[in-house]
């Protein structure tokens, strides 16, 4: 039986013996999947200093064991119901929520569910070989980290199938084992989850910029009708932060190294020289997932994003902040392409939800940006990063396959050809990258020569605390 001790959860899981047989038939399948897919080279005779979530307080939350990667303890957790809530926006704002799925409703809901539940193994799957080029333990804990609660958010989506959407659900939660990330037969759902994550200045930008839609998302999902819900995502935000801080901190620590190679230098030398990551390889990585990210969005007029607003199941991210929760007759303007040309046009603004959440993620990801920025100045160093214009290199939406550069310039084929690895990572990088990264680096407190030392190390412990050991 499964009990509470190997599953921590907060939705009775012993007493629901239905939600009990069904996870008892999936979570072998999740084990096998874990094993095959995820971290490759670590899941036997490595132990990890892992959080572990036991409960949803702030003390249960952040409990920091020793754990071995496939005994890790994925839990299910809602976070505290709020007393009396009430629907927040749409065309039954003001009503009381709802504990279980509209049948009408349904359909949608169970795709916006299956959405979010592809996109956690994903990552794993993508992630799963860049253990064997960390760049320090504490960096390869963080990795692990991140993928163990990946791990645990794929569980939470399959709760939530399991619990409201009885067969379908369970076929499901299986689909959400089978698709995998960049198989040209059973791809993952969205694009960003089937491009490789091969080195670490990729995973870096991924938590950066791809957990942040992450965070866009569930902010959004957080809102819906469907308690349940929004209880789970709720409680998925407070680990995604941690891999934004790794993402974050990430490419800022890469970026204090280079500073102080291009320093040691006297500014002259290309600072690939010696060895470090040079500034316009890290600007072509920022155009590549923030354009990746933005994609994630959605398209700009989607009648899809209307009807999960106006039926209360998607909302906008923290929705309480706006003063009109129906949104029937507000318009948004918006940049649309006529006979080739880019203009402004008004839009019904529920049509246009996937663009107001896009902007509430560049703005989010613009601070990010400004705070790398101050590196660099601090280091007396005249470049700066910046996101590229929402139009560059674009997959979804009004600008998917029309050519502009990252200033949000319109460019002829030609030039796209001449100049696109000029602003995007050229296979020359990626073979740069992955020649730096060749040699892990496993011994207590090392760290690669490309990147800086955080300032402190996990809970409090020494940069220098054996965050991976190998098992006697
Ligand atoms: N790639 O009306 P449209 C995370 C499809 S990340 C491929 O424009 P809609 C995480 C769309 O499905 C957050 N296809 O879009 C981060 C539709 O298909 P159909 C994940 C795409 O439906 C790091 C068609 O294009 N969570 O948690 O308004 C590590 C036209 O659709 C893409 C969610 O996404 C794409 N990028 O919005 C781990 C939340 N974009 O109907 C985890 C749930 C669109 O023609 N998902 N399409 O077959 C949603 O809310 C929505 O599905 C989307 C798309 C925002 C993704």
């Amino acid at each position: 039986m499964l009990s509470a001790e190997r599953i921590p959860n907060n939705v009775n899981l012993s007493s629901n013996k239905r939600l009990q047989r069904a996870l008892e038939h999936w979570q072998p399948k999740y084990l096998q999947w874990w094993h095959d897919m995820g971290p490759q080279g670590f899941q036997d005779y490595h132990q990890v200093y892992v959080r572990t979530a036991i409960s949803v307080d702030p003390k249960g939350w952040a409990h920091f064991e020793y754990v071995k990667l496939p005994d890790y303890r994925w839990g299910i957790f809602l976070a505290d119901p709020v007393k009396d809530r009430t629907i927040g926006f749409g065309d039954f704002f003001g009503q009381p929520v709802w504990q279980e799925v509209p049948g009408e409703f349904r359909n949608q809901l169970r795709r916006l569910i299956v959405t979010q539940g592809d996109t956690e193994p994903a990552s794993v799957e993508q992630q799963r070989w860049l253990g064997q080029r960390c760049p320090s333990l504490y960096d390869l804990r963080n990795l692990f980290q991140v993928n163990v609660e990946e791990g645990r958010h794929l569980w939470a989506m399959v709760y939530m199938l399991h619990s409201h959407f009885g067969r379908d659900g369970r076929d499901e939660a299986e689909e959400l084992l089978e698709r995998q990330s960049g198989n040209r037969d059973k791809p993952r759902i969205l694009e960003a989850f089937n491009e490789p994550i091969e080195n670490w200045l990729d995973f870096f930008m991924f938590t950066m910029f791809t957990d942040r839609d992450g965070k866009s998302q569930l902010m959004s999902l957080s809102e819906s009708s469907l308690d349940p819900l929004a209880r789970t995502t709720r409680f998925m935000l407070t680990e995604e932060a941690h891999h934004m801080f790794v993402g974050e901190t990430g490419v800022a620590r890469i970026l204090e190294r280079t500073c102080e190679l291009l320093k040691e230098a006297g500014f002259s030398e290309d600072v690939r020289a010696l060895g470090g990551i040079d500034i316009p390889t890290i600007q072509k990585h920022i155009n590549l997932w923030v354009s990746l990210s933005l994609d994630l969005h959605g398209g700009e007029i989607s009648t899809n994003a209307a009807s999960y607003f106006a039926n209360g199941l998607k909302g906008r991210a923290q929705e309480d902040r706006y003063e009109d929760h129906k949104v029937a007759d507000a318009y948004y303007s918006l940049d649309v392409v006529e006979d080739g040309l880019v203009t402004a046009r008004e839009v019904p603004m529920r049509t246009a939800m996937n663009e107001v959440l896009r902007d509430w993620y560049v703005k989010d990801c613009q601070g990010g940006v400004d705070r790398w920025n101050r590196i660099l100045e601090r280091h007396g160093i005249s470049d700066r990063l910046r996101l590229p214009d929402r139009k560059f290199h674009r997959g979804i939406g009004q600008f998917r396959g029309l050519r502009f550069d990252p200033y949000g310039q319109p460019v002829s084929v030609e030039e796209w050809e001449r100049r696109k690895y000029e602003w995007l990572p050229l296979p020359a990088d990626k073979a740069y990258l992955l020649s730096i990264q060749n040699e892990p680096v496993y011994e207590p407190g090392k760290f690669a020569n490309y990147i800086a030392p955080p300032r402190r190390g996990i809970n409090n412990l020494p940069l220098n605390f054996e965050y991976v050991r190998t098992e006697m």
